[in-house]
């Protein structure tokens, strides 16, 4: 069983994150590590719950302060019901977003006060951060057009291009400011590239038996 680790993605919307992470689950499955893919916000049943009111656009407005104590209610249950039992029975465990995107987000984007946000991840994972988090960079319009070509926008798919502009910045702030944690991967490319650049970007994580030449295909 190999060393477990805690792995998040980020990103504007229509980096290719959700992509990317299946991609490094099968990557890591071929190597014989045990992944839990999850997602935030969500990841378990009452989590989810929380994710629909998050996400849904209702009539009923949800002011910034609100959206971050419900993005960090669903974090908490998030990680007790599910990321910590993954890591303490030996999983890797993929995060598509965690609390730097609250940062970006509610912080950078909303205007929440970062010391806020600091105290509530404090309150709710001060043990736990990511080993490893890569950022998918890409141009916020290409962003939006890849997202938008999917499916009909939701709460904070609405937002206009400045929101998002600012969610950029501000996690390629975070991304300088801990550059040991947060790698910034150019999401431009095709999949397969932007997903080959991203497994090389935690090699350093995985066992050394699993990058022996026949440790596993590449993705
Ligand atoms: N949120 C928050 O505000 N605060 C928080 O603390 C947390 C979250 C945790 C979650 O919505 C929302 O919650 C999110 C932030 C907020 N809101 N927004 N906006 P979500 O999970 O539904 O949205 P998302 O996280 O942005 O995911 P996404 O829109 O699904 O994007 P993605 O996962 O990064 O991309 P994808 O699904 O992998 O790819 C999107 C499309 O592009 C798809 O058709 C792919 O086939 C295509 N794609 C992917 N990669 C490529 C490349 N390399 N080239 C071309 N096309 C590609």
């Amino acid at each position: 069983m190999s060393a477990a680790r805690f792995i998040t993605l980020e990103g504007v919307e229509g980096a290719g994150k959700s992509t990317v992470a299946r991609a490094l689950q099968a990557a890591l499955h071929q190597r014989g590590v045990e992944v839990l893919l999850t997602r935030e916000p969500g990841g378990t049943p009452v989590a989810e719950a929380l994710r629909e009111i998050l996400l849904r656009r209702g009539t009923e407005q949800i002011n910034a302060a609100a959206e971050t104590l419900l993005m960090f209610a669903a974090r908490a249950v998030h990680l007790d019901n599910s990321i910590r039992p993954a890591l303490a029975a030996g999983k890797w465990v993929i995060c598509d977003r965690f609390t730097d995107a609250t940062y970006a987000y509610q912080g950078a984007a909303r205007g929440v006060d970062l010391a806020l946000i600091d105290r509530l991840a404090a309150t709710v994972h001060a043990d736990l951060w990511p080993a490893r988090t890569l950022l998918l960079d890409l141009p916020v319009p290409v962003g939006l057009q890849r997202a938008r070509a999917r499916a009909a926008a939701d709460r904070f798919e609405v937002q206009q291009q400045d929101f998002f502009e600012r969610v950029r910045s501000a996690y390629l702030a975070r991304a300088a400011a801990d550059p040991a944690r947060i790698r910034v991967i150019d999401a431009s490319p095709a999949e397969a590239e932007v997903s080959t650049r991203a497994l090389a970007a935690i090699a350093d994580l995985l066992p050394a038996a699993s990058l022996r030449p026949g440790g596993g295909a590449p993705i």
